[in-house]
């Protein structure tokens, strides 16, 4: 790994940008005990640069696995000996990342939030702008809240949605893992319809009458701005690690539900590295600092991509949450108003049960705050791009999961507690 990296720092430093040129993404599935245990031999083989996109690995269910091209040679000759069924996702990372570059939001100033192109993945600095238009020119409704740092000074920027004082509060976050391109995409599209439908669709209305919204859109800008100049896989935040050459903390696994147990990794090197202490990383701690003292959060719900799922605590035990039958139902009635826009289908429950065991996830530390109506999506795909989402999926993915999102809301509206 160390020379793996050594090598990557390398060729950032001469070429600038990490390339992905024949890098492949593999559905690898194992049947049994006894092939789980050989991937995560495999997984812990760490001068083979894995990525698992999702993962880890459980049995019969499917994990998507970046191999890079001096990999995929001993990688591919190891699962057909071992007889590891698997499929080719992507056939050439690098061949997406270029298409996905003519897709980009030029820099060229705006005007106005009419003029913004939704339909186009942005970088920093165009959703800060976006940022600033959209407050400038709703000021009545919007403003913006800096509620910290990030470690490499950016701002941690919270747009509040609010007609009136000493409202309860309703949160949204997206991009809380950088390279989830489609979810920083969306929450700008989400900002935009708040505005637009706020007076004119009764619903949201309704809600803005009785609760304030928030969204963190950009919620780790040092992940997402290296996304942009150097690494577009980069999940994690970008603070040093002491002792380690690696760089960031999983900011997922970063907070003080379970922290430190199983579902999480204690190597800096990992994609999920918990970091040394629940709260390390300022971008959660911002929201830490935030949620405890607004006080009166009645839903958070925090925004991932892929797989197309929609999951309520826990991740860290297999304990249920007390309200689990309410949340299962809400969850379902959101799923089926997401699907009833483009037949997109979602499946839901705890994360524990439905994805993996995760510890020190968002949503675990919010719902033990209180916070009952505590969920996180993972938005589009199911594989077919992952990450590398194409620009012309924005729109529909932000407009079908709005309808998820309003079924959120409107529920907790309906059911104050
Ligand atoms: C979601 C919620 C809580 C804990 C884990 C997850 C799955 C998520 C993760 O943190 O491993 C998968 C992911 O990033 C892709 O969005
Ligand atoms: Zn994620």
């Amino acid at each position: 790994m160390k020379g793996l990296l050594v090598l990557a720092a390398l060729f950032v430093a001469v070429y600038g940008k990490v390339t992905f040129e024949g890098h492949q993404v593999l559905r690898i599935t194992a049947q049994d005990e006894a092939q789980i245990n050989l991937l995560k031999e495999l997984a812990e083989q760490e001068h083979l640069g894995l990525d698992f996109w999702m993962g880890p690995v459980r049995e019969s269910l499917p994990v998507d696995v970046r191999v890079p091209f001096n990999s995929l040679q001993a990688v591919r000759a190891f699962l057909a000996y071992n007889h590891i069924q698997y499929r080719v996702m992507i056939e050439d990372v690098q061949d997406l990342l270029d298409e996905e570059q003519h897709q980009l939001l030029d820099s060229r100033p705006r005007v106005s939030t009419d003029d913004y192109i939704y339909s186009q993945y942005s970088d920093f600095n165009g959703i800060l702008m976006f940022m600033n238009m959209l407050e400038i020119e709703n000021s009545d409704l919007v403003s913006q809240i800096e509620i910290g740092k990030s470690y490499e000074g950016r701002p941690l920027i919270v747009l509040k949605f609010s007609t009136g004082a000493n409202r309860p509060g309703i949160w949204f976050d997206t991009g809380i893992h950088s390279r989830e391109w489609v979810t920083q995409a969306s929450g700008v599209w989400f900002a935009k319809k708040i505005v637009t439908d706020y007076g004119k669709d009764p619903a949201l209305t309704d809600i803005l009458n009785n609760y304030d919204i928030f969204l963190e859109i950009v919620t780790n800008p040092d992940g997402f701005a290296y996304t942009h100049s150097t690494n577009r896989m980069w999940r994690k935040t970008r603070k040093p690690n002491s002792g380690s050459s690696c760089v960031g903390v999983d900011p997922n696994r970063n907070w003080d539900a379970g922290f430190g147990g199983a579902g999480a990794s204690s190597n800096p090197c990992s994609e999920t590295y918990r970091g040394p202490s629940a709260h390390s990383e300022p971008e959660v701690k911002a929201i830490v600092d935030f949620v405890k003292s607004h006080g009166n959060i009645k839903a958070f719900v925090s925004i991932h991509s892929y797989s197309q799922m929609l999951l309520y605590p826990y991740g860290y035990t297999y304990t249920a949450v007390k309200d689990k039958a309410e949340l299962h139902e809400l969850a379902r009635k959101a799923v089926t108003a997401l699907q009833s826009l483009y037949n997109t289908r979602y499946t839901y429950g705890s994360i524990i049960t439905t994805i993996y065991q995760a510890s020190g996830g968002t949503i675990d530390w919010t719902y033990n705050q209180g916070i009952k109506y505590s969920y996180t999506f993972e938005l589009r795909d199911t594989g077919r791009y992952g990450f590398i989402l194409p620009a012309s999926q924005i729109i529909p993915t932000a407009e079908e999961t709005w309808l998820a999102l309003m079924a959120i809301m409107e529920h907790t509206k309906n059911n104050p507690y």
